[in-house]
């Protein structure tokens, strides 16, 4: 998505870096109310602003320069922007394009991305069935059985959320259904390599794509 800001909507962009780094709730939800009314796309400002701001916290919480407490600090901050920005999303095609059984896998409980990829998928014309964060793995399959759901989608933010992604997909072949449903994931250590090895339709490294990869596997057409 390309977004060229002018000097007025970098400030805002850089103040929102900062905000979620410095982990003030206050100032990160003022300045995603500025970057509205400066005309910022809310997911520009979401994927140019708020998520560079927590990467860096997490690369900082990495080096042992950022605790745990800071971290949390941090994601309420995000999460308070996210909420401002959300409901600006622009609104894609509104027919019933298809059903997504979204969550966050066991032992997991990251789930700001996963809820922007909800958000997305939605105004772009997905009923999500959102099963949270820390969901077991036949939750997926039961719901989506459920549901008569199109797409299953997992998102995982930790290493050992992998295995869990995998074991999913084989239980899947175990109860004779892999077939029925396209399963996509998503999050910091998944990649194309790994959908590829696991035996996924598909994955995606933002929620912008993440739609575009829903559409694609759907066979609907931009
Ligand atoms: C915020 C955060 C937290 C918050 C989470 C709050 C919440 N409600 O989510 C808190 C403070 C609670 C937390 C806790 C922990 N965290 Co943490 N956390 C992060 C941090 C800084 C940011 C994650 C984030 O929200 N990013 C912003 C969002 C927008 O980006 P995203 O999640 O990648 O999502 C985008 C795409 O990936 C994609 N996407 C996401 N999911 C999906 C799914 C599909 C299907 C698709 C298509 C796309 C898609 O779309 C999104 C939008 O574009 C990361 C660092 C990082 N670089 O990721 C560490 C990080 C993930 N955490 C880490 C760790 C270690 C932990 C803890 C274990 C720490 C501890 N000692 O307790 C606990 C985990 C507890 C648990 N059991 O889960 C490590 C993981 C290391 C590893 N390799 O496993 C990281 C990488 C930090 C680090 N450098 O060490 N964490």
């Amino acid at each position: 998505m390309a977004f060229e800001p002018n000097d007025d909507q970098q400030a805002i962009l850089d103040e929102l870096f900062q905000a979620v780094i410095n982990g003030d709730t206050d100032r990160c939800v003022d300045a995603a109310g500025q970057s509205l009314a400066a005309g910022i796309p809310p997911l520009a400002a979401i994927e140019s602003g708020l998520t560079p701001g927590i990467r860096e916290v997490g690369d900082r919480f990495g080096r042992m320069e950022m605790f745990l407490p800071e971290m949390v600090l941090s994601a309420e901050a995000m999460q308070g922007a996210v909420g401002v920005l959300e409901p600006h999303f622009a609104t894609g095609d509104s027919y019933d394009k298809g059903t997504v059984i979204l969550g966050t896998v066991k032992g997991d409980i990251h789930d700001i991305g996963k809820n922007i990829v909800k958000a997305l998928l939605t105004v772009n014309g997905y009923q999500v069935i959102d099963l949270g964060r820390d969901v077991p793995l036949t939750d997926f399959i039961d719901r989506a059985e459920d549901e008569d759901a199109d797409i299953v989608a997992m998102s995982g933010l930790l290493t050992t959320s992998l295995p869990l992604m995998r074991d999913t997909i084989r239980l899947m072949q175990d109860d004779g259904v892999r077939d029925k449903y396209r399963v996509i994931i998503g999050g910091g250590p998944t990649s194309q390599e790994y959908a590829d090895g696991i035996g996924a339709d598909g994955y995606a490294n933002t929620a912008f794509d993440g739609v575009e990869l829903c559409d694609q596997l759907l066979g609907i057409e931009a």
